[in-house]
């Protein structure tokens, strides 16, 4: 993969308003409850795949990971208002090296919504890690102290990211999302990596924890082929076919479901995490 010393690039311009909010109905035509699994929405939502495959980001996917590119997993994010994500990596791509596209849908704010530290992709180490060791990542100020004493060439960056703009980042890149406002904020997130990476599906995310499910998922070919097989690959032509939808809804989906009935009942009667 060719990074740049930053460790991400963009923003670019990519969907008009009425795009955007077609993309946030998909919530409400496929409910994120019937997924296979948490990023998982490709595989079953046309749309979705068809702005993954958008040839817009394809390039400039292209250009960076070569000719042969899989879409991993995808989700439509909601954040409250007043609520932030604080500084973290995606974890996956700590299993397998991938890049994360973040899609602006509604109600991101330039310069407000999304926060990161450019050339942490290099530290070889997460927020998380850090806070473990006590480390105080409590303000913007205070992660980019830590983020020197790593890079002194660190810096933070306020993305000015405007609704239907995108941007990439490495997945190991530090970044942390914010919504000051008193609206939901929406944006897609779409992970992609090289065929011979092989691809998990995600359970649960809950930083600094991940854990996966035991099947393979499908990943989507956005671009070129795929010459090593280790992952399940699917084409467009595949994506939301009724067997499929069906067998998310009443296979793979319960797992999810199930998972987490028994995670709260830990929580409740036996205090696990
Ligand atoms: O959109 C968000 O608030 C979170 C996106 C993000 O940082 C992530 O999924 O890693």
């Amino acid at each position: 993969m060719k990074t740049n010393h930053n460790g991400y690039w963009g923003p670019f311009g990519l969907l008009n308003e009425l795009e955007t909010k077609l993309i946030i109905d998909q919530f409400g035509n496929f409910s994120d409850r019937l997924l296979p699994w948490l990023k998982g929405r490709h595989t079953v939502n046309p749309l979705i795949a068809e702005i993954a495959c958008h040839p817009i980001i394809v390039e400039q996917l292209k250009a960076i990971l070569g000719d042969d590119v899989l879409l991993s997993g995808c989700q439509i994010i909601k954040q409250a208002p007043q609520k932030n994500l604080s500084w973290h990596v995606d974890l996956e791509h700590a299993q397998w090296e991938g890049l994360s596209v973040w899609v602006a849908l509604e109600n991101v704010i330039p310069g407000k919504s999304m926060s990161l530290i450019a050339r942490s992709q290099n530290f070889g180490a997460t927020p998380e890690d850090f806070k473990l060791q006590g480390k105080d990542l409590s303000s913007p100020g205070k992660v980019l102290d830590l983020a020197k004493e790593l890079d002194p060439e660190a810096t933070l960056v306020e993305l000015h990211i405007t609704d239907g703009q995108f941007f990439i980042f490495d997945g190991k890149l530090w970044h942390a999302t914010q919504n000051p406002s008193d609206s939901p904020r929406y944006a897609l997130l779409l992970q992609y990596c090289r065929p011979d990476q092989k691809v998990k599906a995600v359970l649960d995310i809950n930083y600094p924890q991940i854990r996966f499910h035991s099947f393979k998922p499908e990943c989507l070919l956005i671009s070129g082929s795929d010459q090593y097989g280790v992952n399940r690959v699917i084409t467009r032509k595949q994506v939301g076919t009724p067997v499929r939808k069906v067998k998310a809804a009443l296979w793979y989906a319960p797992r999810t479901i199930a998972y987490k009935a028994l995670r709260k009942v830990r929580r409740r009667f036996l205090r696990w995490s």
